[in-house]
């Protein structure tokens, strides 16, 4: 959140909606696109491995390389389960949608599970929330192969980085790539997911179907829905013709996607859903994030290399060694302009809406 972005709390959905004029679309449509998504064939799985995997493999192997299905990381997560999540929650505001100028539009969650269990959306409001209750941070753990956690030395300027995802069958996330070339982990505690991914060389013009589709077909397509059943079968097909591997697969309950830096995804609830996801920065992808980072937030940047500096002499060390190959240059924070600090978490926040 920054200064100039609010939150507004709806008492119901309906409210929700009168705000932001959402019109229903012909819901019998989507309805039949969802059912012919559910009956499509999907074989472009990541490997799945089990919890054994040791974080020495992780490293070596996949992480920042290639996406992978872990089995099993929420062996100890406790009380995932709807009637606990209904019960213990009901009372709490969650974030689930966000309006054309940044604010965050939340629903209690009892309202929230009356509309899940209701709705003909077409493309359905989906819990997307990245201030979680303190509770619930309690009910999960970090799983053992994402140890480390560099951005957590921005401290209290540190943009959101963790998120609660609740939704309906049909909700879902449209293509994108994570900011600053942070990776993530997915962990589905209820229901299931489809996704696509695509390797970071793939045109973002080829991934949003603008270099595949007319402008005015390409203008309605704001929903995971038609993404899925419009775009994909057409990037898929650039990828066979181009000998790009791509995945496409479903995350079924207890899974755990990890997503690579740089990694394009897309995302369908076909089951209601939910799910906990992190964000974040490794050995792995340092040196990429450092110059992404860098690039599109220069003010963050100096604040991080500061506190690294006075807490962590040797990572410190690595950074000045990229700054030197990179030629990165860095300003110091008195030097700063009016690029204030509340500008940059804006722009990092954007990225991930
Ligand atoms: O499960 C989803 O909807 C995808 C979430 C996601 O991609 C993200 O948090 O960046
Ligand atoms: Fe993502």
């Amino acid at each position: 959140m920054n200064q100039s972005q609010k939150q507004f709390e709806f008492k119901n959905v309906d409210e929700l909606k009168a705000f932001l004029k959402y019109q229903q679309r012909s819901a019998n449509q989507y309805k039949l696109r969802f059912n012919d998504l559910l009956l499509e064939k999907v074989e472009e799985s990541p490997i799945k491995l089990d919890s054994d995997l040791s974080l020495a493999d992780f490293q070596t192997l996949y992480d920042s390389k290639v996406p992978v299905i872990i089995k099993g990381l929420d062996k100890d997560w406790e009380n995932w389960d709807w009637d606990y999540l209904i019960q213990n929650y009901k009372e709490c505001y969650f974030r689930c949608a966000i309006d054309d100028d940044g604010n965050y539009l939340k629903l209690r969650f009892d309202q929230y599970i009356h509309y899940f269990q209701n709705n003909t959306d077409y493309n359905p409001f989906y819990i997307f929330d990245g201030d979680i209750p303190q509770n619930m941070l309690n009910q999960y753990k970090i799983p053992y192969l994402f140890p480390q956690d560099y951005l957590a030395y921005l401290k209290q300027r540190r943009p959101q980085y963790r998120w609660i995802l609740c939704g309906p069958k049909q909700s879902g996330s449209m293509i994108h790539i994570d900011p600053y070339e942070t990776s993530a982990w997915n962990c589905v505690v209820l229901g299931k997911k489809r996704w696509v991914m695509f390797p970071p060389s793939v045109d973002k013009n080829i991934i949003k179907g603008k270099s595949l589709i007319s402008k005015d077909v390409l203008e309605n397509i704001n929903n995971p829905i038609d993404y899925f059943s419009i775009i994909v079968p057409l990037v898929k097909k650039h990828c066979d013709s181009q000998n790009i591997k791509y995945y496409d697969f479903i995350q079924s309950e207890h899974e755990t996607v990890y997503v690579p830096n740089g990694w394009w995804h897309a995302v369908l609830n076909i089951e209601d859903c939910v799910a906990v996801t992190q964000n974040y920065v490794c050995d792995q992808n340092l040196e990429k994030f450092w110059i992404a980072f860098n690039k599109e937030n220069p003010t963050l940047s100096q604040q991080f290399l500061t506190n690294v500096q006075q807490e962590n002499e040797e990572l410190y060390n690595r950074i000045l060694a990229l700054n030197e190959k990179f030629n990165i240059q860095i300003k110091s924070l008195q030097q700063n302009d009016n690029n204030s600090e509340q500008d940059s978490l804006e722009e990092f926040q954007n990225q991930f809406d």
